[in-house]
Parts: C-alpha cells; sequence; structure tokens
C-alpha cells in the first residue's frame, strides 16, 4: 500500500503543480531492555573489543556476501581479510581508499562461552553502536538487524551459543545514506577512468565514519530479570528533601503463572556509600524514596559540589523473597522547568555556556575511545563550559554517564540532521530515533534538554505537519525536559519553532553571511534573536556561531582563517549576548566547535572543518583562552563560581600591590 496520499488537481494524475503529502501518525516500535551492561551478584559482563577480522565487499556487488552466505563460516574462508579494531571507524585505518568506501563491509571474530553460562541464565548479545545498519548473526543464525547509527541495540543469545566452546559472531555494516534514511543522503552512479562508481553524497557538514563504533558486549542476566528501569526525581521546594520514583520492568516467566507477585527492594546510597533510603515496590514494580537533606545534582560551577550522584539498587525478588536479579545505575536528582521566558535547573534560572561538538578523532573517526573522552571533559572544565549539544547525533553512553559524574548539561540530539522531502518512511525513522534516544538516556541527569533536529528545512512544504508529529511523539515520551531544534531557516519562513518549547539557532555572521566583516556581527545577532523571541514568544538559545580558523595562521588586522580573527567574532558576539542577557528570554550561547573534525571533501574545507576552539589533538587556539575568560566570568557573575587562579596571566604591577 502507498503511504504518499496525493492530491491530484483538477482530477489529472499529473503532479506537476501541487502535491499535498499528507503524512500520517503511525505507532513507532517501542525499544526494550538495553539497560547499560553492569556486573552485579546476579551478572557478568564480556567485552567483545579488540581486533576483529574484516573485508570490504566489491562497491558494485554489495549483497554478495548475503548470497554467498559469508556468515555460515569464518570469514577468512570466502577470502583474504585484514585486521580491523573494534570499536573504531574503519574509514581511516588502512592506507587504500577503504574511506570513501560505500555501502557492505564484514566483520567477524570468535569467542567462548563458559561452560558455567550454560546453567540457568540468559546471554545477551550487544552493540553500542554501529553505523549506519547492521546484520549480526551468531555461529550462522541471524540474531538481529538494526538501522541508525549512534544507538545501541541487542539480542538474546542463550540458544544460539555453543558452551563451553568456541563461538563466531559475524556482523555486517552498511553505511549507504538515502533519501529515507536518518541522516538523509544520496547514492548516485557516476562515470569514473575505469567505467562507473558508485558515490555517496550527502549535505551535513560531518563525515559520514562508519564501522563498529561502540562497544560490543555479551553479557549474561537471570533468566527472570529486570529488562527496564525509570527514574524520576522531585526536589522540595527549599532543595532540603528528595524524592526518588522509579519504576521496574521485568523480563521471564514470574517463576509460575500463579505467581506475579515479584516485588523489588530499592535501597539508594551516597556518594560515600551509605544507605540513605530504601523501600519495596508497589505490585507494578514501582516505588518512591525519600532522601532528606539531599545533595541535588547541579551543573558545573552552580554550585561547590556538582554531578553529584547517588547510586540506586535495585533487587527483584520472587514472593518467597528468593533474589532474582540485581541492578545499580547512578542517579542525580534535580528538577527542570521551563516558562516562556526562563530554564530553571532546581529552581534556580541556567544559562547555557557551552559548545556543539563531534565524536570525531584522527584514525579512530567516531570510534568510542576513552582518553579522547576524559581529555574532552577535562578541557570543557578547563574553559568553564557548562553544556554541549551531541551534535548532530547520539554520543556514547560511557559520555552520558562522565556528563553526569561532571555536572555537564547535554542537549541531547536525534541523527536527523539538514532533513528534507519530508516523507512518511522519514518520519517513521526520525520518530523511531527519538524512541531509541530517549528510551537510553531518560536516566540521566545531565540530560536537560531533546534536541530534535539540527537544521531541518523548515520552509518546504510539510515542515509544520512533520515537526508537529515528531515533536508530539517526543513530549508524549518525555513531559519532563523541553524539546528544542536548531533551526538555520530564517526566522520569517519558518514552520517549525512553534511545535519546540525553546528556539535555538544556528547563523554565521562575518563568516558564511558578510564574510570578513566583523563590523557586521553584533547587531545582527541581537536583531535575529528578538525576531526568534517576538515570533515565537519562547527562551531563545544561539545554538551555532563560529568561524574556520588554521591553527597558527596569525594575521593583524584580523582577516578570515586567522586564530585573530576567530577571536574577534566571538567577543563581537559576545557583546550581542550581553545585550540580550539582559531581555530576560536569552538563556544561552554554544560556538560552533568545540574541535576541528573531518568532513567530506570540499573546496570550503581545509582538511575538514576548522572552527573548534581546539584543534583536532585538543590543543587550544587562541580563542580558546578568550572563551574561557568570558565562560568564568559568566559562572561568577550569574553562579557566584570563583576564577582559577591562572584565569588571568599576570601583566604589569598596575600600581596595585605595595613595594617589598
Ligand atoms: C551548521 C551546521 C554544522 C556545520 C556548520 C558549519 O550550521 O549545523 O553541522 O558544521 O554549520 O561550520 O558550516
Amino acid at each position: 500500500m502507498s503511504i504518499w496520499l496525493f492530491s491530484f488537481v483538477s482530477g489529472l494524475f499529473l503532479l506537476h503543480f501541487s502535491i499535498a503529502l499528507i503524512l500520517i501518525n503511525k505507532e513507532v516500535p517501542q525499544s526494550r531492555g538495553m539497560l547499560y551492561p553492569r556486573e552485579s551478584e546476579t551478572r557478568e559482563v564480556r567485552s567483545l573489543d579488540g581486533i576483529w577480522n574484516f573485508v570490504r565487499s566489491d562497491q558494485a556487488n554489495p549483497t554478495q556476501g548475503v548470497r554467498e552466505e559469508w556468515y555460515s563460516k569464518d570469514l577468512s574462508k570466502s577470502g583474504p581479510t585484514i585486521p580491523m579494531p573494534v570499536p573504531a571507524s574503519y574509514n581511516d585505518i588502512t592506507t587504500d581508499n577503504l574511506r570513501d568506501h560505500v555501502g557492505t563491509v564484514w566483520y567477524d571474530r570468535k569467542f567462548f562461552a563458559p561452560r558455567s553460562w550454560a546453567v540457568d541464565q540468559r546471554v545477551w548479545l550487544r552493540f553500542g553502536s554501529v553505523h549506519y545498519e547492521a546484520y549480526v548473526w551468531v555461529n550462522g543464525q541471524k540474531v538481529v538487524k538494526h538501522e541508525i547509527g549512534h544507538l545501541p541495540f541487542e539480542a538474546e543469545v542463550t540458544h544460539l551459543l555453543k558452551y563451553g566452546a568456541e563461538n563466531r559472531v559475524t556482523v555486517m555494516c552498511d553505511n549507504a545514506l538515502i533519501q529515507t534514511t536518518v541522516p538523509q543522503g544520496r547514492i548516485t552512479e557516476l562515470p569514473n577512468d575505469e567505467g562507473m562508481t558508485i558515490v555517496q553524497s550527502y549535505t551535513f557538514d560531518f563525515f559520514n565514519y562508519a564501522g563498529i563504533h561502540r562497544s560490543v558486549h555479551l553479557y549474561t542476566t537471570p533468566k527472570t530479570f529486570i529488562e527496564e528501569v525509570v527514574v524520576t526525581t522531585n526536589l522540595s521546594k527549599d532543595n532540603v528533601g528528595g524524592e526518588v520514583l522509579y519504576s521496574v520492568k521485568f523480563n521471564g516467566s514470574a517463576i509460575n503463572e500463579a505467581d506475579n507477585a515479584l516485588y523489588v527492594r530499592a535501597q539508594l546510597y551516597d556518594r560515600e556509600g551509605k544507605l540513605v533510603a530504601n523501600g519495596t515496590s508497589d505490585a507494578q514494580l514501582s516505588g518512591s524514596l525519600q532522601v532528606d537533606n539531599v545533595n541535588p545534582w547541579w551543573p558545573y560551577l552552580m554550585h561547590p559540589e556538582p554531578g553529584y550522584l547517588y547510586q540506586l539498587e535495585v533487587k527483584l525478588h520472587a514472593s518467597n523473597d528468593e533474589l532474582l536479579d540485581v541492578y545499580r545505575l547512578k542517579v542525580g536528582l534535580r528538577t527542570l522547568s521551563w516558562s516562556n521566558a526562563t530554564f530553571q535547573i532546581n529552581g534556580r534560572p541556567v544559562y547555557f555556556r557551552g559548545f556543539g561538538r563531534h565524536e570525531d578523532a584522527d584514525v579512530r573517526g567516531k570510534g568510542l575511545d576513552n582518553a579522547l573522552m576524559v581529555r574532552d571533559f577535562n578541557l570543557l572544565k578547563w574553559i568553564g563550559a557548562n553544556a554541549y549539544r551531541t551534535s548532530h547525533y547520539p554520543y556514547s553512553e560511557e559520555s552520558m554517564q562522565f556528563a553526569d559524574e561532571h555536572g555537564i548539561m547535554i542537549v541531547d540530539e536525534c541523527p536527523s540532521v539538514d532533513a528534507e522531502n519530508y516523507n512518511q518512511e522519514l518520519l517513521g525513522k526520525h520518530k523511531s530515533s527519538l524512541e531509541q534516544l530517549i528510551h537510553r538516556d531518560r536516566n540521566h541527569p545531565s540530560v536537560v534538554m531533546w534536541s530534535i533536529a539540527n537544521e531541518p528545512r523548515t520552509r518546504e512544504m510539510n515542515a509544520d505537519s512533520y515537526f508537529q508529529l515528531v515533536a508530539n511523539l517526543t513530549r508524549s515520551l518525555d513531559k519532563t525536559r523541553p524539546i528544542t531544534a536548531a533551526i538555520a531557516t530564517p526566522w520569517t519562513d519558518d514552520k517549525a519553532g512553534r511545535f519546540l518549547d525553546i528556539i535555538s539557532f544556528n547563523r554565521y555572521n562575518a563568516w558564511y553571511s558578510n564574510t570578513g566583516r566583523l563590523d557586521m556581527v553584533t547587531k545582527k545577532v541581537v536583531e535575529e534573536a528578538v525576531a526568534w523571541n517576538k515570533k515565537y514568544n519562547k527562551p531563545v538559545i544561539m545554538a551555532e556561531y563560529g568561524a574556520d580558523t588554521l591553527e597558527g595562521l596569525h594575521l593583524q588586522p584580523a582577516y578570515v582563517w586567522s586564530e585573530e580573527f576567530q577571536t574577534e567574532v566571538f567577543a563581537r558576539h559576545f557583546k550581542a549576548f550581553d545585550i540580550l542577557r539582559k531581555k530576560g528570554w536569552f538563556i544561552g550561547e554554544f560556538v560552533w566547535n568545540f574541535a576541528d573534525f573531518k568532513t567530506a571533501q570540499s573546496y570550503t574545507r581545509v582538511g575538514g572543518n576548522k572552527k573548534g576552539v581546539f584543534t583536532r589533538a585538543r590543543q587550544p587556539k587562541a580563542s580558546a583562552h578568550l572563551l574561557r575568560k568570558r565562560y568564568f566570568a559568566l559562572a561568577r557573575e550569574l553562579d557566584d563560581s570563583s576564577f582559577p587562579e591562572d584565569l588571568f596571566t599576570y601583566i604589569a604591577d598596575m600600581g596595585k600591590t605595595e613595594n617589598a
């Protein structure tokens, strides 16, 4: 059945004049389970990270491996393999043109399933993310397929494993982006020197890295186990009393059918490991814990002890009190509220000072890298930022946990970038990406906002009905956080802002418009922010501004691409932001970008996008030092935090100290 409904003009079967595409609201599949793999007295976790075997398919014959059933035996039996690290993007590992490969690639590896796992438990195979589409087999049997990168997926493999013996996992990964994938792209066949070749193109501005990007885990659960835990928190008005509301779902037989009286014991421990609250759930496995003298979760620099986390211990019991399963997770107690002018955390207004970022690095591409993650958080704290947007896709679960610990607020973005040509299939996947994202991230105190898209073409026909449906779904899944989208369509033409709670706009004054004109920044930024606020009467954030900057290029007076220019562009924006802050509804500034990153090849990109405040190797450009002064000055003014000792370099006595 066609999913497109056309209105025909004058009874003609013609589409030239007006194609009224009606988008239908269809249910999206609901995610299940996928709690982050954690060991406990009832669970074991094993990593399958390491060096896997890898084969690239013939681009002209992408389904060959499936037809020839490469998954039924070791990949090396079907042809030569090369070693490939997991997690990592495969693109920059070799010295040939694997970087630009389009279509399918294959991975496999062997692993042992211990004999002890054969008895009385389940085994799960979980991928943190494979980009863009993944097909997984275990010992030749298909176990799971997942589309949309950057999101976890898993399958039970209990019945497919050979216990006390070697097993094989095979993954086929497809990086092709088309008009119905999220994000969208195009595949075209073009003539080249050898005949014809397949070319992937896309409008978004980051390299389409692909492969097994995050960790692969095997983990065990008991037969009857905790499948879902949802946590929300409340604070009393004075932030002294706290409440943790939890709701648990189990999977498995309730021991016997007559026994549906499973229950949960929930215990909350503070940072020192002291038990501060405990209770027993109701029959629906929900309950609440009251905490006296609570330590609320505060953002970095808003409180001397930011990122305070408790540990929630969830124990699933049978009605005869037998302990079935134990799962522990970190919980931050905080409240969020917002109006048409403010955004508040624990009753205090928040002003966001942060970045748009990318998961991107030399060699490993978008592969999870703990060293890089920790370095990035050190830099975020060094520079005094309190927030970032996960532009333009969900970031690793490990980084979300790190943000919780360090009090960094996250605007959590789904993988929709530059959405256009709105169609039913795209809508379904876009909604599914948000469903999966919210399912994954709903318990993180660091997540304070959902971003439902970056730079969608919101003047296009159907942008309004499309975004209404996307926003409605998001709200139906989580009412505790506001919704935004980073919009670049001029405010005059935008049709999506009315469905958002907070307006975020991206604009590159003195870069893409009026290039080089530093004298044309401040007024334009103020005017545009005021216009967005007037149009929608909602809080406004500048979600992107910046200038490409080649590290080490110095030109005085400032000239595009130089470090002087980036610094000046920032300063002109700061002036605008300070004018806007006085208006009350302007609630944040996000520089584009935290660090330089790789893009597709283009004559506008010298080795990638260079708008980073840090280089790709995570070293500061001149602008980083200026931004640091601004972010700490804002933190002092708004949140009463103190300056780090090294914020201002000694220049001269200025007559302030007495003679020795
Ligand atoms: C934007 C996009 C971002 C780009 C940036 C740029 O508006 O949201 O993905 O990288 O501009 O530098 O062009």
